[in-house]
């Protein structure tokens, strides 16, 4: 859905969930705001049993000037359209309003028959969404410090200070707004009530801890996300601790805030295993944060509680995997065949043509931020999925042979560059350009029949992740040089030789 699809509707109201939070108000904000713009009557309301009374949410309405008012149950229909925001209509944390129309905006899991709606669960926050539907729409949102600010504390705030993140669009969304930091210092130090300094003492009191993994598990009573981001973050820096998994109950289902410190487990990929087949969860390499929804994960069990199935869970990841160092690994070498690498079309990318020498650039892919110098030494190679590495010159020379032809891979996230001390920023779709391989060349693989975590020979401080049915490979040439080929990849670019 575009946000022109809504403007057939001359009366629209905005409703946030009940017990709003800034990314609700933001994305509330940024609606009206661009409604206003074209002409709309056009108004901002919530309802539920309490009114609005943390200080930094306040603060925020304040400062910024959000028109909100609160809408008493028995009220009456609502003329026109109703759009919840942060929200699905229908669903427990919103009160239920009869309207003319509805419509729906919102980053969180869930199915809705509302045909108007536009649900993105990948998202950080519900703000990021609004910046981009509005900014589709030709909204001149950079203009806006008000909603500027708005949106940027609204993902802030959703995504435990931002280290929660892992939708590229979450970050080009915060590298882009300009937004009063006055106003975010104010609010950011309007953050705990009293009421939220209590829950996190309790939530760290009753800790428990996951026996044999070092992993501390710790309950809050019902609080904002970015609460659990605080007792997380507490927590990990207990030496008994190497990861850390802070949660509490929300409509609909539970948040989860995960910390690690420990190089043998990133928390995004921990967390995306949590939530598997029941929620959904991202991240970064030591902070990441989640969902897990009450329906889904009582599908088999009605009884199940929350604790014994993040228990079972756990245990279950921590013993899913294996270690491997591949400079001390020592196989079964009769389990690996020869496989040859097809000709298959890539990409390439010339820095030097549009940037100067020696720039500091950051390169944001799907897959997460790389930070680079441009040294003239390499080119930038975009995988068959949008994947981008780098690729020595003199390697390239040797291995590939530049094409005339037009790069035409659909990506779901178009790699773009950032140039760090300019903020200049650069789509690199356009820019890409052809190669297929000379000759042939030859790996080993097999198939991996578990989970594993390897530690390649260059880079011992992360590793690479490895599901069955992935597959670890060689080079022929050098035998302890292991690294893991996705199943996917592999398929497309390797046949038996
Ligand atoms: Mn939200």
């Amino acid at each position: 859905m575009r946000l022109k699809d809504l403007e057939k509707f001359n009366t629209i109201t905005i409703q946030c969930h009940d017990n709003p939070d800034p990314d609700a108000l933001a994305s509330a904000y940024g609606l009206y705001r661009y409604f206003k713009e074209n002409g709309k009557d056009v108004r901002i309301i919530y309802s539920g049993p309490f009114k609005i009374r943390k200080s930094n949410l306040l603060l925020m309405i304040n400062e910024l000037k959000i028109p909100i008012s609160y809408h008493a149950a028995g009220e009456g229909k609502i003329d026109g359209l109703l759009i919840t925001v942060d929200c699905q209509y229908g669903q427990g944390n919103v009160t239920k309003l009869e309207a003319d129309d509805l419509a729906v905006i919102d980053h969180h899991n869930g199915v809705t028959d509302i045909s108007l709606s536009e649900i993105r669960p990948g998202l950080g926050s519900c703000a990021t969404l609004v910046w981009s539907l509005i900014q589709q729409e030709g909204y001149d949102v950079i203009s806006d410090r008000a909603v500027c600010t708005a949106l940027y504390y609204g993902l802030m705030t959703d995504t435990g200070n931002f280290s929660e993140i892992s939708h590229p669009l979450d970050k080009d969304m915060r590298d882009a707004l300009v937004f009063n930091e006055a106003q975010i210092r104010l609010f950011t130090n309007s953050n705990i009530s009293l009421e939220e300094m209590r829950i996190t003492g309790e939530a760290l009191a009753g800790y428990t801890c996951i026996s044999n993994y070092s992993c501390g598990l710790l309950k809050a009573d019902e609080c904002d996300p970015n609460i659990l981001g605080i007792i997380s973050d507490m927590a990990l820096q207990v030496a008994e601790f190497n990861v850390v998994l802070a949660y509490g109950h929300v409509s609909g289902g539970y948040k989860l805030s995960v910390r690690s410190c420990t190089r043998e487990v990133m928390a995004d990929e921990f967390v995306k295993a949590i939530t598997n087949g029941v929620g959904s969860g991202g991240g970064q390499d030591y902070k990441a944060g989640g969902f897990i929804s009450e329906d889904r994960m009582r599908a088999d069990d009605p009884s199940l509680s929350i604790r014994d199935y993040l228990d079972k869970a756990i245990r279950t990841y921590f013993e899913s995997f294996s270690i491997i160092f591949a400079s001390e690994y020592r196989p079964d070498r009769s389990l690996f065949a020869k496989y040859k690498k097809n000709p298959l079309t890539l990409g390439y990318i010339d820095p030097l043509t549009f940037l100067e020498k020696n720039t500091r650039i950051k390169v944001r892919t799907l897959e997460g931020d790389t930070e680079l110098i441009i040294d003239g030494t390499f080119y930038l190679m975009v995988g068959i999925l949008g994947e981008v590495y780098t690729m020595s010159i003199d390697k390239f020379e040797a291995s590939y042979k530049k094409t005339e032809s037009v790069y035409d891979r659909q990506l779901e996230y178009t790699p773009r560059i950032y140039v760090e001390p300019d903020g200049r920023v650069f789509d690199l779709y356009d820019r890409i350009n052809t190669c297929v391989p000379y000759g042939t060349s030859y790996i080993t693989a097999a198939k991996l029949d578990k989970n594993v975590k390897l530690f390649t020979r260059w880079y011992e401080e992360k590793y690479m992740k490895g599901e069955t049915g992935d597959y670890i490979a060689c080079r022929v040439d050098d035998p302890q040089d292991f690294y893991i080929i996705r199943k996917d990849i592999f398929d497309i670019t390797y046949s038996p030789a």
